[in-house]
């Protein structure tokens, strides 16, 4: 385990799929080709093996997409408890190489926040991922949602914003001339980005951030473009007087940002001058994207040995509490 030069390497936006979930997944949200959809189910030797394999020494577990986010409350409940009771099990049986991220029945968001809550304090999980538009209509934003956040901040755990395939309405709008030949548009190639940047840049609008001070939100596959865009957005945005100071300082004090799936010097190097080495946290995004792709990259990036010790392990230390 480890790099080449014995760096501690700790990834964290990580999937699997409790069985009993990813049975409800219906429509597009059941398409997981076969092989992907075996390594998700694995949290077994096979996962272990390709972990050592790229040098990967933890990985904080979460469920995939779409998560709890598509159940009414109350089914989401009942799954939340049992899917995170079972992530739970296997975090314990081997803390050294899995820890977790909690699923939240969004849906109802009172009990959202507290299985938030029971999940930090009872089971040690490190914070909790919602994937996508509850419903696949709602933005998390919304008011209804901000005990979620203000949980968040009680328990100084972060919140993973992670992307689900975009609201119908954006697929037919958007999309629909180009999904049969290019499916990879709804998800990682472009409907993925678009909606989860648009989810980013509405907390920060929202006040939520300004309401709970203490608030961490994390974005992956290198802030979905935003870093690239925080300059232009925070021009636009400050033509109008508003009760923002300034979208850019928002951003940067509030999120961080994971490497998942975006293995991209320049992508790399704009983050961490808008954001600085700081923020930004290894992950690769596995089964989606391989492991090993993820570590050498990491090994020839064009910074400095203290920035990616950072990155590698320090930064998801600090940020998660490993
Ligand atoms: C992901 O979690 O990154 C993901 C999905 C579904 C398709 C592609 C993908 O959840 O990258
Ligand atoms: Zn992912």
């Amino acid at each position: 385990m480890a790099m080449a030069d014995g760096s501690r390497v700790i990834a964290i936006e990580e999937h699997y799929f409790d069985p009993e979930l990813a049975a409800l997944f219906a429509g597009r949200d059941r398409r997981t080709p076969p092989p992907i959809r075996e390594r998700l189910l694995d949290l077994g030797a096979e996962r272990l093996a390709d972990m050592d394999a790229a040098g990967i020494d933890l990985q904080v577990l979460s469920h995939g997409a779409p998560s709890l986010q598509k159940l009414d409350g109350e089914a989401a409940l009942r799954m939340a408890r049992l899917v995170n009771d079972r992530l739970h099990e296997t975090v314990r049986a081997n803390s050294e190489r899995f820890q977790g991220f909690a699923a939240l029945p969004t849906a109802d968001p009172a009990a959202a926040a507290a299985e938030l809550e029971r999940c930090v304090s009872r089971l040690g999980f490190k914070g909790a991922m919602v994937h996508g538009l509850t419903g696949g209509t709602a933005f998390l934003d919304e008011k209804r949602f901000w005990p979620i956040f203000e949980r968040a901040a009680a328990l100084d755990v972060p919140l993973y914003i992670h992307p689900s395939i975009p609201s119908e309405a954006v697929v037919q709008a958007y999309y629909r001339d180009y999904i049969e030949d290019f499916p990879g548009l709804l998800t990682a190639g472009w409907g993925f980005t678009v909606e989860t940047a648009t989810a980013g840049i509405r907390i920060v609008l929202s006040g939520v951030l300004d309401a709970y001070p203490g608030l961490r939100i994390i974005l992956g596959h290198l802030g979905e473009g935003l870093p690239f865009l925080l300059v232009r957005i925070d021009e636009a945005l400050s033509r109008n007087r508003s009760r923002l100071a300034s979208f850019r300082d928002a951003f940067c004090e509030h999120f961080y940002i994971t490497t998942s799936g975006n293995f991209s010097d320049t992508a790399l190097l704009c983050s961490v001058m808008e954001m600085g080495a700081d923020r930004i946290v290894f992950s690769v995004d596995y089964p989606f994207v391989d492991n090993a792709a993820g570590t050498a990259w990491m090994e020839r990036i064009p910074l400095g040995y203290e920035d990616r010790q950072k990155i590698l392990h320090g930064n998801a230390e600090r940020l998660l509490g490993l």
